[in-house]
């Protein structure tokens, strides 16, 4: 049994962890870096430890430290939350070679789906549909060969990638030889790694992930779908649970599909596994082997908490639900809101001289923002997460145009007016969108 558990993050990720914890009556150890004294994780966590001056690689990302400080509490279990070394292979296994459970799936399934060519053969042995492609690495040789074998536009991606990170697109053989280069020297540079692959561009897709939970023992769920396709330059903007482009059917055909995949590797804990889907098809695009930004959409619609479910995976308790226990009910939307200009996007750190955050049934604000606190400049700009529920979509929707409107933050400046944007457009209303939509909105409506 888990009695201490080392939240190794900061932000709203790590109170939410931390609400996690204290819920199940395990003692919580924050740790943070010079510029995160006075987060609210820090407040409110059992013990705090300073891991060191504000760059991330010299805190968040320091294991030296992060393991120093399991030692000094005698923390006996590290959650990542998500972002820095929640998917660092490297990290699961010192923590396990100090006798520290990791939160988190086992080192060779984080490698495994780390590496994006594994990761799609795995899917693809598992019976997972993939995104037709190259049978592995692409290298100048036998480009042109595999690109004709696939059919133009392709998309040239890095193994080491993942998220966006190394995509290159050749809409013609002109294009090809350049895009292949390109890529190449672009993931070695970023990943230190040069390896590519190949696969069919898709036009105009959703993007449609599944969240899975397994307890490592070959047992496994999946808790539906979310559609995530509301992204600018690969930061998802607005998540929904349902996907309102999906029906029953394939909700729960696509999520058997994942569970049994999960099952079959005997995966350990939460999981994502992303999809395009286009014209009724799914097509397998990566693994997240991490608890998501986004996961708070899929408790509301199936009341259980993600968290415990990891935790009680990893102190071998096992699942608390089988799958024909979960039930789905209603519709979810998340807002990110960070601390950036509307329009921009330009970060916008400083002291929050007002907030009030807005309440009523099927309202959740996860953030560690408070009156007085200063949004420091060193970390990813996001301050919370707007999660509201409603029985239906149009609910949903009523709900949350009334919750931006009671939304405060001054002091700096947020994303908020862009969801009061979102939230009267017609497109966004009837659920017509794709990964596109929001980048073409943002420069039609910014011209
Ligand atoms: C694709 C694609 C089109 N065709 N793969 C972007 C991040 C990573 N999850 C994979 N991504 C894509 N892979 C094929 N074969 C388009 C994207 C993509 C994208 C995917 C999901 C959400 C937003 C996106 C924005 C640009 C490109």
């Amino acid at each position: 049994m888990i009695s201490k558990i080392l939240i190794a993050n900061r932000g709203e990720i790590a109170l939410r962890v931390l609400r996690a914890c204290k819920e199940l009556g395990i003692a919580t150890v924050a740790v943070h870096s010079t510029a995160d004294s006075d987060a609210m994780h820090v407040r409110l966590a059992d013990e705090s430890v300073c891991i060191g001056p504000p760059p991330s690689r010299e805190s968040y990302l320091n294991i030296h430290q992060i393991v120093a400080a399991c030692e000094i509490t005698g923390a006996d279990a590290v959650h990542p939350g998500y972002g820095f070394l929640s998917e660092n292979a490297k990290f699961a296994d010192i923590l396990e070679a100090h006798g520290i459970t990791f939160i988190g799936p086992t080192a060779e399934h984080i490698r495994l789906m780390g590496d994006k060519i594994t990761a799609k053969k795995t899917a693809e042995e598992l019976g997972i549909p993939v995104v037709p492609g190259s049978d592995g690495e692409v290298k100048p040789e036998n480009a042109l060969k595999v690109a004709r074998e696939i059919g133009f536009p392709v998309l040239i991606k890095a193994t080491a990638g993942g998220g966006g990170r190394g995509m290159k697109v050749a809409r013609t053989e002109e294009d090809l030889e350049h895009a292949v280069a390109t890529a190449r020297s672009e993931a070695a540079a970023a990943f230190g790694n040069d390896a590519v692959y190949m696969e069919k561009f898709l036009g105009k897709p959703r993007h449609i992930e599944i969240q899975i939970v397994g307890d490592g023992e070959g047992n496994a769920i999946h808790l539906g779908e979310r559609d995530c396709s509301l992204q600018r330059r690969h930061q998802k903007v607005w998540e929904e649970a349902n996907s309102p482009a999906l029906n029953v059917e394939q909700r729960m055909k696509i999520g058997q599909v994942c569970a049994d995949a999960m099952k079959k590797m005997k995966y350990r804990g939460a999981g994502t596994i992303e999809f395009l889907y286009e014209d009724g098809e799914f097509y397998f695009i990566e693994m997240n082997t991490r608890l998501q930004v986004e996961h708070p959409i899929t408790e509301a619609i199936t009341g259980i908490d993600l968290v415990h479910e990891q935790i009680r995976v990893a102190s071998g308790a096992g699942l608390s639900v089988k799958q024909e226990d979960v039930v789905f009910s209603g519709h979810a939307i998340e807002c990110r809101i960070n601390a950036e200009d509307p329009r921009t996007f330009v970060p916008s750190p400083g002291t929050i001289t007002h907030f009030h955050a807005p309440g009523g049934l099927g309202v959740r604000v996860d953030s560690g923002a408070y009156q007085g606190y200063r949004i420091p400049p060193y970390y990813d700009s996001l301050i919370g997460k707007l999660i509201v529920h409603g029985r239906t979509r149009v609910e949903c929707m009523m709900r949350l145009r009334r919750v931006l409107d009671e939304f405060v933050i001054d002091g700096i400046k947020t994303t908020l007016p862009l969801f009061q944007e979102l939230i009267n457009n017609q497109d966004i209303a009837n659920g017509d969108y794709d990964i596109h939509w929001l980048e073409h909105h943002l420069a039609a409506t910014s011209a």
